[in-house]
């Protein structure tokens, strides 16, 4: 069959990331012998003219959309991504009537709201790699493909899916570059991405990744196919560096430690970025083997520096191996990009203090070349499936009924807004190494990266050098002018809608109160 594969995320700034997921999804296709055509919409001007050209030129006869995320996942500023979603779908939609699926992490989050909202036929639930391409063959037989697992679809009137059956890492090489041009995102920072394994085995309350995402049963690539993978984009396409996308980049430890290893025995020499790193078996040697392979920076989600919090969250590790993790962080260069979450169930001042006093000791550097970034968001974002769902509704801040499209969101009741608000905010302007969600709204600012990039190339990733942005707003004093007027008002104002059940629609035609903003897509006269 044509199949035609649509990115959907018009994330184009500092955080854009190649669609790796729908890549996978691509050369499974192909290899099961179905002409394949992708369209990145990212980085693209007049989406409709593009959306035209692609199909028109082609004639598919399935489409499928990738939905990455819903929104931003902050509290502080929150962006919906579903409107410009809506927008491309209703332009295929005007230009043919060939069967639509929809696909990604988005997607698979709540799939029923996502299929009704953006009018799909079709929803693979997690990963798209069989699922996608049984479904193909049974539309090409005229057969129904209820059966499939991951499959979601509308029958007699009623969302029917079949449970997705995550059971091995399913073979194949994404060949990102074969499907997508790295060179927009390269100008932003991306990398080419890397997945090592599927599954997460952490329980932390309020993730997906253990749930619907990737299910909590690991699956490992053996490291030499990892590394194989890494070695042909490396000869093939020479991109800039790798980054490892896995969940928890380091668990289970040894396998990492093996391709790490591998890394190092192989006669090129790359650089490369880790997301998801564990405090947990974080010491010096391993961080040492890091160096060695060519890491440059990574990223680690402790969310809390408090035992009580660390335990509430069910995270795995304890503030002992936090510490000694940040101590040996700290013999190291990397940029380190932590991710912290305030307001989590149990939190209260004295726990945020404890995170506050943590990042004060071990991540704010008062000599030497900083390298520690903490971000804090405030507030936890409720997903269906996970325990902080199911704790959320007993406890009444969300009902049955609450719409999970709309972002949901968990604030310990015993922390007071005002209080934390401008804690958060006296903390940022003294410590430049803290960054709020209020940043988001400066993040097309970060476009300068690509701009500037051929007169003066900045080191990657390019995320460090707000370090130095907040440096100059600290020592201005102008941090706090940062701090929008009236934020706790309106966050306690949707807190008590979102608890009453009455949360306004924050989607096309319902109200787009300044809660959930959403970035325009096609352009005004251009809808
Ligand atoms: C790595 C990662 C990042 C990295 C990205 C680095 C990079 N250069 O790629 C960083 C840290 C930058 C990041 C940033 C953000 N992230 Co992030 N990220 C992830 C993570 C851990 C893995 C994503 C990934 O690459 N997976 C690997 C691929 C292979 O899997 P996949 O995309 O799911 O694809 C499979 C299926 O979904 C399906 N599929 C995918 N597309 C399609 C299409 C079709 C048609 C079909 C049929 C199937 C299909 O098949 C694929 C193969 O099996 C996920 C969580 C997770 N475990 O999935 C969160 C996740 C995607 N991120 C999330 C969020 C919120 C964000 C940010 C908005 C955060 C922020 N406030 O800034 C930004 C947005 C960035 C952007 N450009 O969109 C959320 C999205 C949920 C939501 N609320 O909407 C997730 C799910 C985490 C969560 N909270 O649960 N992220």
């Amino acid at each position: 069959m044509r199949v035609l594969l649509i990115n959907s995320n018009l994330k184009d700034d500092i955080l854009a990331a190649p669609p790796i997921g729908l890549c996978y999804v691509a050369s499974a296709a192909e290899v099961a012998g179905h002409e394949v055509r992708v369209l990145d919409l990212c980085f693209k001007r007049g989406l409709r003219q593009e959306l035209e050209k692609a199909i028109i030129g082609f004639s598919p006869q399935v489409i499928g959309v990738s939905l990455r995320n819903l929104d931003n996942a902050n509290m502080l500023c929150p962006v919906s991504y579903l409107p410009s979603a809506l927008e491309i779908v209703q332009v295929i939609r005007a230009i043919t009537a060939v069967p639509l699926v929809l696909g990604g992490s988005g997607a698979s989050l709540d799939p029923q709201g996502v299929l009704e909202f953006l009018q799909g036929d079709y929803l693979i639930v997690s990963e798209g790699e069989k699922s996608f391409v049984d479904l193909l063959d049974a539309l090409n037989r005229g057969e129904s493909p209820a059966e499939i697992p991951g499959v979601g679809m509308w029958r007699q009137g009623k969302f029917h899916v079949t449970p997705p059956q995550l059971t091995s890492f399913p073979s194949g090489n994404p060949r990102l570059a074969r499907w997508v041009d790295l060179a927009p995102y390269e100008k932003m920072g991306a990398s080419y991405t890397v997945q090592t394994k599927r599954g997460c085995r952490m329980r932390c309350i309020y993730c997906t990744y253990n749930q619907v995402l990737e299910g909590n049963h690991l699956r490992l690539r053996s490291p030499s196919e990892v590394v194989d993978e890494i070695e042909e984009a490396f000869y093939q396409f020479n991109p800039e560096s790798f980054e490892f996308v896995d969940s928890v980049f380091n668990d289970p430890v040894d396998h990492c430690r093996e391709i790490l290893e591998e890394i190092i025995r192989r006669p090129w020499k790359a650089r490369f970025h880790a997301m998801g790193v564990s405090p947990k078996n974080l010491d010096s040697q391993f961080l040492q083997l890091m160096q060695r392979a060519g890491f440059a920076s990574l990223m680690i989600s402790p969310e809390s520096a408090s035992e009580t919090m660390l335990a509430n969250y069910q995270k795995g590790f304890g503030l002992g191996d936090l510490r000694r993790a940040a101590e040996a962080i700290n013999q190291f260069s990397f940029p380190v990009l932590w991710y912290f979450l305030a307001g989590g169930p149990g939190e209260t001042a004295r726990t945020l203090e404890e995170t506050l006093e943590f990042i004060r000791r071990y991540l704010v550097r008062s000599k030497g070349a900083p390298h520690n970034l903490a971000n804090i968001f405030l507030g936890v974002r409720i997903y269906p499936g996970t325990k902080l769902w199911h704790q959320a509704l007993e406890e009444g801040v969300i009902h049955d009924q609450s719409n999970p499209l709309r972002p949901l969101w968990y604030l310990s009741s015993q922390l007071d807004l005002d209080r934390t608000i401008r804690r958060l905010y006296r903390a940022a302007c003294r410590w430049p190494e803290i960054v709020l969600g209020d940043m988001e709204k400066f993040l097309p600012l970060s476009k300068i990266f690509g701009v500037t990039r051929k007169v003066f190339p900045f080191p990657k990733p390019y995320w460090q050098h707000l370090l130095l942005a907040h440096q100059i707003l600290v020592k201005l004093r102008v941090r706090s002018l940062f701090q929008a007027g009236g934020v706790p008002a309106r966050l306690r104002e949707f807190l008590k809608l979102q608890r009453d059940g009455s949360i306004p629609a924050c989607l096309p035609g319902g109200d787009q109160s300044q809660l959930c903003q959403s970035p325009g897509t096609l352009g005004a006269g251009e809808a």
